[in-house]
């Protein structure tokens, strides 16, 4: 294997972000006064940790809420994922807000990944299931940069017609490097995303995350407890 880029994952993989995403959620729809639109028969409209733990099987923001939700709603499918669309919108502001004011930092491990990637000429690129502008949010938070200025390609969410765990994300990703899946390593955190990778042909490495802890992550190339780990197995795959 001649070794070109590393793919990163984004939450879970470069920062724990699931609680402030949860968070974000849940000022979102107590805003919104949720409850009153939509009265939820399955706990109310304020997600808890072993709620969201559950939703989590659900890929994407808006996924997830239309997913929380019966289906026998009195509102026609249009305007349900107008409305949907409407409060993730909200919930996307909130989560840059609450990520801009600080105390986020990236998971152990990577800020040295992505020094070896720059010190061996490999490209980088993110492959997310999240929404561009959070990309962008944490890119400033954890690093002072847009996320254009950190990597060389992102691919994010609402760029694919279908999100984790179908390939679609990470075969954008690898069109946009111009780079052929044999020579990409994708660094992951859970199940599906782990799927998303191998369906797309990619090298795989996975570390759990606080929400993936029982994730099954064993279709991964290797599973590491952190990403320090991580660095000698990429460092085998180096262009000599
Ligand atoms: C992460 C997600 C995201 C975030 C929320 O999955 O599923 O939906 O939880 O972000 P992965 P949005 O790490 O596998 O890409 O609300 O912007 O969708
Ligand atoms: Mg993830």
């Amino acid at each position: 294997m001649r070794l070109k880029a590393l793919i990163f994952d984004v939450d879970g993989t470069l920062a724990e972000t699931e609680e402030l995403h949860r968070r974000a959620f849940n000022e979102t729809f107590a805003e919104l006064e949720l409850s009153r639109e939509w009265p939820d028969p399955c706990g109310g409209w304020q997600w808890s940790v072993a709620t969201y733990g559950r939703l989590l099987k659900t890929t994407g923001g808006k996924e997830r809420i239309a997913a929380y939700l019966t289906n026998d709603l009195a509102i026609d499918a249009v305007a349900f994922s107008q409305r949907v669309a409407e409060i993730h919108a909200r919930k996307t502001q909130r989560f840059a807000a609450l990520i801009s004011s600080g105390g986020l930092d990236l998971r152990p491990g990577i800020a040295r990944l992505m020094q070896l990637a720059r010190q061996n000429g490999l490209a980088m690129a993110v492959a997310t299931t999240t929404s561009g502008p959070n990309v962008d949010a944490l890119c400033r938070a954890c690093f002072g940069k847009s996320a254009s200025d950190v990597f060389n390609v992102v691919a994010a969410g609402d760029d694919v017609a279908t999100k984790k765990p179908a390939p679609d994300v990470y075969l954008l990703a690898l069109e946009r490097l111009g780079l052929d899946a044999g020579t990409c390593i994708a660094l992951e955190d859970s199940s599906n995303g782990v799927r998303a990778a191998k369906s797309a042909g990619l090298r795989c490495i996975a570390s759990p995350s606080l929400y993936s802890a029982n994730d099954d992550l064993s279709a991964a190339d290797e599973i590491v407890a952190e990403f320090y780990a991580a660095e000698p197995l990429i460092t085998r795959w180096l262009p000599a």
